[in-house]
């Protein structure tokens, strides 16, 4: 049994304020979606069956390189991260499984940290290995590079750290290892990119023989940023090879600000399902480079479009579930209240590309129909799946409303009673 850190009569109070309006928007729907030969309790079951994981660092406010303002009540350790998180997955009703970062979440006792998780309904996902940063008392320095770093030590360090990532997922329940590399260079000349690239190979199949059979390992590329000259694992394609050369269980992972500004996100997302490269998806919204805003916040049309690929595959393919984890930074908000709706956004965009009118969209294309193919996506989109995700909800005992409920919930000002306020100043992750 579950411990819920809202009290259901809260919700439940809650709820009673929206219930009317809430049924007579849904029995609108339903009639809108009947006409389009779509049955909304399917649309439903389809909203509660959809997670995405919620990665332990984005409970804390993040940065960027100039200042961090970290707000109230900040989670001190991973166990109010679990704590955080737990409350997003009781709100939401979508994110029951956190993504950990090693080593900033290093759990002492990693059995312990899984029941305490497990007692509030929470369950682990991929694991993180941050060898972008110095630790105090580290041997070996990543400002140069970590797993293509040109000398062994400091490739053996970070080698070992995903190991222990791996070793300590094996406890939590974990069943997968994400690897991002600040590696690359800044200066034309400073790196010699074939061989940093097979250091990088070299490193990861090492790291690849220590995965358990039934894990996967997910390689996630990054244009630039903290290289902002060249980087290791640049784009898709850098990625695909990696993942290539590597065998089966490596998957390239699709972060959605890793990206130039222009690039056809949806397009390689496609790509690579079609050649079964694509093991996972880090949701966040940008409008410059990797600005990791709140998803759905900026360019929803583009969340949509990505989730049209995705759905479309799963349709055909119904083993292909990539892993899918919100990765952004709030800088200005309660971290709590832009996951939960970033949470909710990727959901919406999964049920939008649920109604696309999959058969007329290909005679659409057969026929060469731009306009209307282009109007099928449209009409998707703009339908207002509100009152489905509402319901799916509220069928979880949760509230119609989730930020109107964690506002009357007061979490933060509780928790903060407890939590001592971080110093400000020093520069965030982001
Ligand atoms: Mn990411």
């Amino acid at each position: 049994m579950s411990e819920f850190l809202i009290s259901n009569d809260l919700i439940t109070q809650c709820n009673e304020i929206s219930a009317k309006s809430h049924e007579e928007d849904f029995e609108k729907l339903a009639i809108l979606l009947d006409r389009k030969s779509l049955s909304i309790s399917d649309l439903v079951s389809k909203a509660s069956n959809y997670n995405v994981a919620i990665p332990s660092w984005g409970t804390g406010t993040g940065g960027t390189r100039f200042a961090r303002y970290p707000g109230k009540g900040e989670p001190r350790d991973i166990f109010d991260k679990v704590d955080d998180c737990s409350v997003i997955n009781q709100l939401s009703a979508c994110t029951p499984s956190i993504s950990i970062h090693i080593p900033w979440d290093r759990p002492k006792d990693p059995n312990k940290l899984k029941d305490y998780a497990q007692n509030r309904g929470m369950c682990f996902d991929a694991m993180n290995s941050n060898t972008f940063q110095d630790q105090v008392g580290q041997k070996h320095s990543y400002k140069y590079g970590s797993l293509s770093h040109t000398n062994l030590d400091t490739r053996n360090q970070a080698i070992e750290l995903n190991i222990e990532c791996i070793e300590l997922g094996k406890i939590l329940g974990s069943k997968a290892l994400t690897v991002w590399i600040g590696d690359g260079s800044n200066f034309p000349g400073q790196s010699n990119f074939q061989k940093s690239f097979e250091r990088y190979l070299d490193s990861t199949s090492k790291i690849y023989t220590n995965l358990p059979d039934d894990w996967l390992m997910f390689l996630e590329h990054k244009i630039y940023e903290p290289a902002f000259y060249s980087t290791v694992i640049q784009d898709w394609g850098s990625n695909y090879l990696a993942a290539t050369e590597l065998g089966n269980k490596a998957q390239c992972l699709v972060d959605l600000g890793h990206h130039a500004p222009t690039v056809n996100i949806e397009m390689i997302v496609s790509r690579l399902i079609q050649f079964k490269k694509l093991g996972g998806f880090h949701f966040n919204d940008s409008k410059y480079g990797d600005d990791d805003l709140d998803s759905g916040s900026i360019n929803p049309y583009q969340l949509f479009l990505v989730f049209n690929e995705l759905v479309q595959a799963n349709l055909e393919d119904h083993n292909f579930k990539p892993a899918f984890m919100l990765d952004q930074s709030h800088n200005i908000t309660d971290p709590i209240e832009s996951l939960i709706i970033s949470a909710i956004e990727t959901q919406r965009a999964f049920i939008q590309a649920h109604i696309v009118d999959r058969e007329a969209l290909k005679v659409a294309q057969v026929e060469n129909d731009a306009l209307m193919a282009s109007e099928i996506l449209k009409n998707a989109f703009r339908t207002d799946v509100t009152p489905i995700l509402e319901k799916a909800r509220l069928n979880s005992n949760g509230p119609i409303d989730p930020l109107y409920c964690y506002r009357k919930s007061k979490y933060r000002s509780i928790v903060s009673e407890v939590r001592p306020i971080i110093a400000p100043g020093s520069s965030g992750i982001v």
